[in-house]
């Protein structure tokens, strides 16, 4: 039997695709179709998977190698896996439409608990009258150090280009809600995605338009890094929710990188930071140190996962959600 090492680079349900890796690390171009036996194999695009060709281009998955992350969307009952072993994830704005905050700061949440890099995006910057409202609703963003690139990347390929040194030798995951102009991007930075895609969709469903896969891009020459290594980019389908519903409470307010400072001074050491006297972090919000709706969020984010618990029981159907964690999703 011949095993071997392969990089999941599609995803569409539980169909996958995978390229075999080269002992020097290049991948071969070859599509190999994925047979994932038993619920212990579920791969995400980005996975370092062992496999064993059970003819010319099919393989059966053997074991997933250990991840340095996962993102994946889950809702009561069952998760999808997205992409692992990233470096950053960027997340993709547009100043029209206009763009849900409360997506980004649950992105940002999420980055943090996984401990990713992140950047923002913030395309379509050639529709000026719509740029400072944009720009207003980063400012908290930006002053807790997140990097905010304005690009416009229909109009601007100079604007595209120079985000060139921060994708060179990582792995980096789109995310957006749909609309943003994360195809755009996508095509200003590969090229050839179209005809890539083309050949994921053939191969993973006979040439149906699969609008819901995830997919692995490697960068052009200019994404090699110094040290050799080419960056890439994993594109996954547009979302509109972004659940965190597994995080616990103490993971969340660690997540909150601006309340660091504040935990452990409240009144109670208990404190949900809710309505309770004396609260080190309601105080800081009072002062304008801590914004409004980074606290609202967070309330919003406990109550999530109150629910979750409740509907973990089977008590209400769940919305689909989005999520990520450093380990495998659990049944949730
Ligand atoms: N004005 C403007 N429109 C853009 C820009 N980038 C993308 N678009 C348009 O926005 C729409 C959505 O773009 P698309 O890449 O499909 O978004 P996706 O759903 O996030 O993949 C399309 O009509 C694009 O032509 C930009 O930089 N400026
Ligand atoms: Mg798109
Ligand atoms: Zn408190």
């Amino acid at each position: 039997m011949n095993r071997f090492r392969a990089l999941l680079t599609a995803s569409f349900g539980r169909h996958y695709l995978a390229q075999a890796i080269h002992d020097k690390g290049s991948r071969s171009e070859k599509l190999i179709l994925v047979d994932a036996p038993g619920k212990k194999h579920i791969g995400a695009v980005g996975d370092i998977l062992e496999l064993e060709n059970t003819s010319d281009d099919q393989a059966r998955m053997i074991s997933i190698a250990q991840r340095k992350n996962l993102l994946y969307r889950s809702d009561a009952f069952k998760s999808k896996s997205i992409a692992a072993n990233v470096d950053q994830i960027l997340v993709v704005l547009a100043t029209m439409p206009a763009f849900a905050p409360d997506l980004l700061g649950r992105a940002v949440i999420a980055a943090e608990i996984s401990q990713i890099e992140l950047r923002i995006i913030l395309n379509k910057c050639d529709l000026k009258e719509n740029i400072d409202f944009a720009r207003q609703q980063l400012i908290p963003y930006r002053s807790l150090g997140y990097s905010v690139h304005e690009v416009s990347a229909k109009f601007n390929p100079q604007s595209i280009a120079e985000l060139h040194p921060f994708l060179q030798g990582k792995v980096s995951v789109l995310v957006g809600q749909s609309g943003m102009g994360k195809s755009t991007l996508l095509n200003a930075w590969v090229p050839n995605a179209d005809a890539i895609t083309q050949e994921y969709s053939i191969k993973l469903d006979s040439g149906k338009h699969t609008t819901t896969a995830c997919r692995y891009f490697d960068l052009p020459e200019w994404g090699r890094s110094e040290n050799g290594k080419l960056g890439a980019l994993i594109d996954s389908p547009g979302f509109q929710e972004f659940g965190l519903a597994h995080l616990s409470v103490s993971e969340l307010q660690h997540a909150f990188k601006e309340f660091k400072h504040y935990l452990g001074k409240c009144r109670f050491h208990n404190c949900t930071h809710d309505s309770e006297p004396e609260c080190a972090i309601q105080n800081a919000v009072q002062e304008n140190k801590i914004s409004r709706d980074r606290l609202a969020l967070f309330k919003q984010l406990v109550s999530d996962s109150k629910t979750a618990d409740t509907q973990i029981l089977g008590i209400t159907p769940a919305k689909e959600r989005w999520s990520t964690s450093t380990t495998k999703p659990s049944k949730r």
